[in-house]
């Protein structure tokens, strides 16, 4: 997939009812539908789902623009993460995008390795800036200064900070928007605790909250588990994941990390504290982030050939109603209770809107609030009318009901929570038909041409992680290690577990 392709959308304003015209030329022409199917193209199939009204391309490889339609999906996760961190002590602040040479060389063992895609601004104007200032891509070096400024006494801990920001990172290889751009929303959290232990279960809290943001919201099933040592943060003492994983590539997603830093970065910054006998001591801290990189696993994972399919948790727009006006019928009894049908609706707190404009046919408006991914269409026609119902229209089975206006609220309600529900179990089932459990080299090498989600007994070495990955680059890309699930069925004594 191209980072920038100079291809622009033709949108046919006049909608689809202009006659005469082969059915394919007029979608050519509206600008309706995909061109290619999910499992033809999986590549290009993102990509075009992914432009209408999620994103635009940009003019700066890898950098893509949010539209409204992603945003709002990203906002209603932030509430919810925002608020139950709120509840666990943290507290939001912001420190700045820039990060002086100085203090990013301090952490210059562990940086090494991302090094490469670190962006530095060099210029003012014309002229060269004396020193050249680095670009965050993420902030541990930014912020740990001041904690070890702000860290005196043990009254002064835990310490409980968090930042919704953005961050950069030159990347290379080929950027998809939302799960590798250059430039990234996200969250991160930095805390310092007294004790390991206090770390410890702070560690696995947030690693919950990202569990529910998947499984929850985005209804994308994910696997909690431990990083290897070869792809746990060199920084830090562990890390803890979810995964998610993509059947149509194969491939794992890593969906956000939870680290224990241990006390790796007190050393380098000195973020020491005094205890009640009076002795220096070096605190405990974790990191964790996620990232834009949730809304792209979830189109992946949702998305049909008829475009988004958004779970009504994270949907701006849960419910669109569009009337379906005939010939002589009572056009505007019919707009008046679609108008009706949305206050009612939005009254009982459920995200509607209704599709009023009168330049598309109905049809049109079906197949682009599809396209968008709204979880439940209603439409009202002269029929309903008289029977003082409307209808329902599921965009995640396309099941289609007649409800009774009196009772609306509670059916749309219940409707939404079915589909959220369904839209979760059918991912997992997806998911599980990928699972494979191998015991022996010959089934990890056949069950990775069948792109599988590998689960392998593992001695977690670092040298028979390198091993698999050498002996597996190829066609289907080098093998490594997801995590070591938390959960996972007995094994023979002695042998660890882990996905691939
Ligand atoms: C890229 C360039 C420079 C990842 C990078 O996961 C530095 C880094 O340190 C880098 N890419 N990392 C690791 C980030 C670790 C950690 N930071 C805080 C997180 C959670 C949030």
């Amino acid at each position: 997939m191209a980072g920038a392709s100079g291809k622009k959308e033709k949108v046919d304003k006049a909608g689809p009812s202009g006659g005469g015209k082969k059915k394919k030329d007029v979608k050519k022409e509206t600008g309706l539908g995909l061109s290619v199917k999910k499992d033809e193209n999986f590549g290009e199939w993102y990509s075009e789902v992914c432009k209408h009204e999620m994103i635009e391309y940009y003019d700066i490889s890898g950098c893509y623009i949010l539209r409204p339609w992603s945003m709002a999906i990203w906002e209603i996760m932030q509430t919810f993460f925002d608020a139950e961190i709120k509840k666990m002590k943290v507290k939001n602040c912001y420190f700045p995008l820039f990060v002086s040479p100085g203090v990013l060389e301090k952490e210059k063992d562990h940086i090494e390795g991302f090094a490469p895609e670190v962006a530095w601004v060099t210029k003012s104007g014309k002229s060269d800036l004396e020193v050249p200032i680095a670009i965050r891509p993420t902030s541990e070096t930014v912020m740990y200064p001041y904690y070890s400024k702000w860290i005196r006494g043990h009254r002064d801990l835990p310490l409980k900070l968090n930042q919704w920001c953005n961050v950069v990172r030159w990347e290379f290889s080929n950027p998809t928007p939302f799960i590798r751009s250059r430039e990234f929303l996200w969250q991160e959290g930095h805390t310092a605790f007294a004790t390991k232990e206090e770390a410890d279960e702070e560690v696995l809290q947030i690693l919950e909250l990202y569990r529910r943001i998947y499984e929850e919201y985005l209804a994308v099933p994910v696997v909690k588990g431990m990083k290897s040592e070869n792809e746990k943060f060199a920084g830090g003492l562990y890390t803890t994941s979810v995964e998610a994983f993509i059947p149509n590539t194969g491939r794992g997603v890593q969906g956000a990390t939870s680290h224990c830093l241990g006390q790796n970065f007190a050393k380098m910054f000195e973020i020491r504290y005094e205890d009640e006998e009076g002795k220096r001591e070096m605190v405990w801290q974790n990191s964790w982030a996620y990232s834009t990189r949730t809304i792209g696993v979830m189109i992946m994972t949702h998305g049909d050939d008829k475009g988004l399919i958004l779970p009504p948790k994270v949907a701006s727009v849960q419910v669109v109603v569009i009337p379906v006006p005939y010939k002589d019928a009572n056009t505007q009894g019919i707009f008046d209770a679609c108008t009706a049908t949305v206050s009612a609706l939005s009254e009982a707190g459920i995200r509607a809107e209704e599709d009023l404009r009168d330049n598309y046919s109905p049809g049109w408006k079906y197949s682009n609030w599809e396209m968008k991914g709204v979880p439940l269409r209603i439409e009202i026609g002269p029929r309903d009318l008289e029977n003082d119902q409307v209808r329902t229209v599921r965009r995640d089975n396309g099941v289609k009901e007649d409800i009774p206006r009196g009772s609306l609220v509670e059916h749309v309600k219940e409707l939404l929570e079915k589909i959220q529900q369904n839209m979760y179990e059918v991912a997992k089932q997806k998911r599980e038909a990928c699972v494979q459990e191998i015991r022996t080299w010959d089934e990890f090498i056949s069950a990775l041409n069948l792109k599988k989600l590998i689960l392998a007994p593992w001695c977690d070495e670092e040298e028979v992680e390198r091993d698999v990955k050498a002996r597996t680059k190829g066609e289907t890309g080098a093998a490594k290690t997801l995590c070591s699930p938390f959960e996972q069925p007995e094994l023979p004594e002695g042998h660890k577990q882990r996905t691939f």
